[in-house]
C-alpha cells in the first residue's frame, strides 16, 4: 500500500464522497474509512457494499505509505488510525478542503477554498482531467452535497456549488434516492420522545418570546434528538424549543435548543452553560444539574438575551419630517419632494393621525383640490411599531401590508421613523461581502 486516501472521523456524506472522488484521480490509491462513521453514512455503505468497498484505517499496516491524500479535513486530530505517518521522512500529503484555516497537515498540493461543500472542489478536478462518473458515483456526490449545504439553501453554499449540482444531476445523479439517505429516519423511539415533549413540555413567555420546554428521563440512547427538537418547535409553533434529556443511568443531563427568531441566539445561550452552536442552534451537556434549576436557567438567559440585539430604535430615523392634518396637499407635496421621500406621518394635536403617501395624490381629480388639507386624502390605517421590537418584525409587518415605512410610536408619541430600505439595509450588513 504506496498511497492512502482518508477522511474525517465522523464521516459525513462530504467526507466520503470526497473519498470516493479522489479514488478517481488516484486509482491506486487505497481508501481508508475511520471506525466512527456517521449512521446515515453507514446505511448507504451498506447497502452499496459492493461499489464502496473501504477497509478501516485502524487494523492497516502503513510502512509503506508514500503518498497520503486527505479529503474534508485539515487537521491530524481529525483522521483516525494514522498517527503512524505523522513524523514519517519523506510523506508527501494532498489536500482537499473547504474549511476555513490552514491546519497543520502541511501538504505538498493542497486545494483549499471555503465553498459550501468539499465535493464541489473534487468535481472542479474531476471535469478538469474529463474524469466520468457513474450514476451511483454522482448520487453519492450529490448527497454529499446537500448534506453540507442544506441543499444548496445555508449561507455558506456558493455559485459552485450549484452548478456541481447542475453537473452531477446531468451524469444522471438520482434524487430520489439522495432524499432517502438525506431525511434521517424517524422511528419508533423519536416519535415516544416527541409525544412525551408534546405532553409534558410547557409553554411560556419569557419578555416576548413564545418557548416551548420539555423534560425527559431517557432509559438508553436516542439518535437524532436534534430532529425530535426541531420537530417540537414547528409543531407548537414558538420562537424556540428546549429539550432536557436526563439520562437514566449517568447522573446528566443533555439540553438541546432550537430557535426560530432573529433575535435568540441559541449558541449564546449553550455557551453559557458551558456547550455551544450558533444562532438557530445548540447544545451543551451538564453533569449534575437538576432540570428544574435548568428550566429556570434558561428562561434567565433567554430574559438577558434581550438588550444586546438589534431593535427598531437603533435603525429608524429621527426627528420625522411630519405634516400636521391642516396643511394644504401642495404644501405636503413640495416637503415630499424636498425631502425626497415617498410618505410622511400626518400630525393632530402632537399624536399620530395617519400616513400620506405619494400614492394619495393621485386621487386628486381637479386642479383645485390642490388646495385641500392632507386630511381629505391620507390613510388613517396606519401601522406601528414599537422602539423595542425586532428589525424581522418591522420587516413582516411591511411585506404583510404592503408599505414601505412604519411609524415607530412609543405610547401615543411619535419617535421616529423606518423604512423599507433601513430594514432591508440591516438584513444585507448581515450577509458576509
Ligand atoms: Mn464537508
Amino acid at each position: 500500500m504506496k498511497q492512502i486516501i482518508t477522511t474525517h472521523k465522523n464521516t459525513d456524506f462530504d467526507g466520503l464522497a470526497s473519498a470516493a472522488a479522489a479514488s478517481l484521480i488516484f486509482p491506486e490509491a487505497q481508501v481508508l474509512l475511520p471506525r466512527q462513521i456517521n449512521p446515515n453514512v453507514k446505511a448507504f455503505l451498506s447497502l452499496h457494499k459492493e461499489v464502496f468497498d473501504y477497509p478501516r484505517a485502524a487494523k492497516q499496516d502503513l510502512r509503506d505509505v508514500e503518498h497520503l491524500i486527505v479529503v474534508d479535513t485539515n487537521s491530524w486530530r481529525r483522521l483516525e488510525g494514522l498517527d503512524a505517518l505523522r513524523d514519517k521522512k519523506g510523506l508527501s500529503i494532498t489536500l482537499w478542503d473547504h474549511h476555513p484555516g490552514t491546519g497543520d497537515l502541511n501538504p505538498s498540493w493542497a486545494c483549499r477554498e471555503t465553498v459550501g461543500a468539499n465535493i464541489s472542489l473534487m468535481v472542479r478536478t474531476l471535469k478538469e482531467r474529463k474524469i466520468q462518473l457513474s450514476a451511483i458515483q454522482a448520487t453519492l456526490f450529490l448527497i454529499g452535497l446537500y448534506e453540507d449545504t442544506g441543499s444548496l439553501s445555508f449561507p455558506s453554499s456558493c455559485a459552485e456549488d450549484a452548478y456541481t449540482a447542475g453537473y452531477l444531476l446531468d451524469h444522471a445523479a438520482d434524487l430520489t434516492l439522495a432524499g432517502r439517505f438525506l431525511n434521517p429516519a424517524y422511528g419508533e423511539q423519536q416519535k415516544d420522545v416527541l409525544f412525551e415533549l408534546l405532553k409534558s413540555g410547557e409553554r411560556r413567555k419569557v419578555n416576548d418570546y413564545r418557548v416551548a420546554m420539555g423534560k425527559l428521563v431517557l432509559g438508553g440512547h436516542v439518535e437524532n434528538l436534534a430532529m425530535v427538537v426541531r420537530m417540537y418547535m414547528n409543531i407548537t409553533n414558538v420562537d424556540a424549543a428546549f429539550g432536557l434529556f436526563q439520562s437514566r443511568k449517568q447522573d446528566k443531563c443533555m439540553v438541546i435548543g432550537r430557535a426560530n427568531h432573529d433575535r435568540l441566539d441559541i449558541g449564546r445561550i449553550m455557551r453559557s452553560m458551558g456547550g455551544g452552536g450558533h444562532p438557530a442552534a445548540g447544545s451543551a451537556v451538564l453533569r449534575g444539574a437538576n432540570p428544574q434549576a435548568l428550566e429556570t436557567m434558561i428562561s434567565d438567559l433567554i430574559a438577558g438575551n434581550q438588550q444586546t440585539s438589534v431593535q427598531i430604535s437603533d435603525l429608524m430615523s429621527f426627528p420625522v419630517v411630519t405634516v400636521d392634518v391642516d396643511t394644504s396637499m401642495a404644501d405636503a407635496g413640495l416637503v415630499l419632494r424636498k425631502n425626497g421621500c415617498t410618505g410622511l406621518p400626518v400630525i393632530q394635536d402632537g399624536r399620530l393621525a395617519g400616513i400620506l403617501s405619494r400614492r394619495d395624490f393621485k386621487r386628486l381629480r381637479k386642479s383645485s383640490q390642490i388646495d385641500l388639507p392632507v386630511k381629505a386624502y391620507m390613510s388613517r390605517k396606519t401601522r406601528t411599531i414599537k422602539p423595542g421590537e425586532s428589525p424581522l418584525k418591522a420587516a413582516q409587518t411591511m411585506i404583510r401590508h404592503d408599505i414601505g415605512r412604519l411609524p415607530v410610536v412609543d405610547g401615543d408619541q411619535l419617535i421616529g421613523i423606518v423604512t423599507r430600505s433601513d430594514t432591508m439595509r440591516y438584513f444585507y450588513d448581515l450577509l458576509p461581502d
